[in-house]
């Protein structure tokens, strides 16, 4: 695979007013929001939401590409289209979750570090057979008295680094994610500070490996004070604080930035997203890949009633990509 392909692929993850949906849980963080609106954690519950979302009319138009779990790039539609097609053919590029999740990092207390390196290159071998061409891997940091330390980063930054370059080696854009959690109480510039020495590690560790940033995207988590910290910032604090974060780390020729959401709510994951948008120019183009943000809305109603509830999900789902294409555009407004 050529480094112009590579580019190609990322490039049309960030195409104007389009963004990623992420519906990549494993199987326990599934069962985690199945439990919260009452739904039991069967495999053909995965594989009837899942279709639910990736079938909803008219996604493509604001979808640019959808990150899948193991289990789900082998599923199909009831009627037995496989999900990779149904996504091809509504424009919607598939991706894939390639890490096997955040462990406890020895010595480290209260820190992780992602784990999922053995044996990937196969792995990744056999998600490109099976039509993926993005790969995603999440790098988790805690916000803590005396965390993160210098060892858990660099320890998170060489993974991310070693998991991208086995990507581009076997055709597929790596999408690097370090997320700086929301817990805590830790204050803005503090996850400022925190979020700064993260992507400035990250982009070492991706320059040692060899890792060519045209076909690459980096998922980052926005600069907010922490959930229990009790500080609420304005939306233009919050994108202001992520806009300089981001410049002052991330080299412009990267192809895209999108976002997670990480807990905030799906108004204010859309509104700091518009908000960093209409602050532009940028340096690269800003835009989603919400899990929650995109999904929770849609998976209370289809939880009330299933099947009969499908279309009316779907019409959810279709509204939140919308406004977040539009965010991506720096084009929303409220309400
Ligand atoms: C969908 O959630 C992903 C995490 O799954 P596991 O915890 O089961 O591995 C997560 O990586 C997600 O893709 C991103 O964090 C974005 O999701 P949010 O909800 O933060 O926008």
């Amino acid at each position: 695979m050529s480094i112009e392909q590579l580019a190609e692929t990322a490039q049309a993850m960030v195409a104007a007013g389009k963004g990623i949906i992420a519906i990549d849980e494993s199987n326990n963080t599934i069962a985690k929001r199945f439990e919260g609106v009452g739904i039991p954690n069967s495999e053909e519950n995965r594989r009837a939401y899942r279709e639910m979302l990736l079938t909803t009319p008219g996604l493509g138009e604001h979808i640019s590409g959808a990150i899948l779990y193991d289990e789900t790039i082998r599923q199909s539609t009831k009627s037995g289209v496989p999900f990779t097609k149904v996504m091809n053919d509504a424009g919607i590029i598939p991706g894939i979750k390639v890490d096997k999740g955040p462990q406890p990092l020895a010595g480290f207390p209260g820190e992780v570090v992602t784990e999922g390196l053995d044996g990937l290159r196969d792995r990744l071998k056999e998600y490109y057979t099976l039509g993926a061409r993005f790969a995603k891997w999440r790098a988790v940091i805690n916000i803590g008295e005396d965390i993160p330390s210098g060892s858990c980063i660099e320890a998170n930054s060489h993974a991310l680094a070693r998991y991208a370059a086995l990507c581009q080696e076997q055709g597929l854009v790596p999408m690097v994610e370090p997320e700086v959690l929301m817990d805590g109480n830790h204050d803005i510039q503090t996850c400022y500070e925190v979020t700064e020495v993260v992507l400035r590690s990250l982009f070492d560790a991706l320059y040692q490996q060899s890792v060519m940033l045209e076909g690459t995207i980096l998922k980052a988590s926005m600069v907010v004070p922490g959930k229990s910290s009790g500080d609420k910032a304005s939306v233009e604090e919050v994108a202001e604080s992520t806009l300089m974060c981001l410049k002052t780390t991330v080299p412009a020729i990267l192809p895209g930035i999108v976002f997670l959401s990480g807990g905030q709510s799906d108004e204010d994951a859309t509104a700091h997203l518009d908000a960093m948008n209409r602050m532009g120019p940028n340096p690269w183009p800003l835009s989603f890949s919400y899990g929650r943000a995109m999904q929770s809305a849609a998976l209370k109603l289809w939880s009330q009633d299933l099947a009969g509830n499908v279309a009316k999900a779907q019409a959810i789902v279709h509204e939140r990509a919308r406004d977040n294409g539009l965010a991506a555009l720096g084009k929303w407004s409220r309400g």
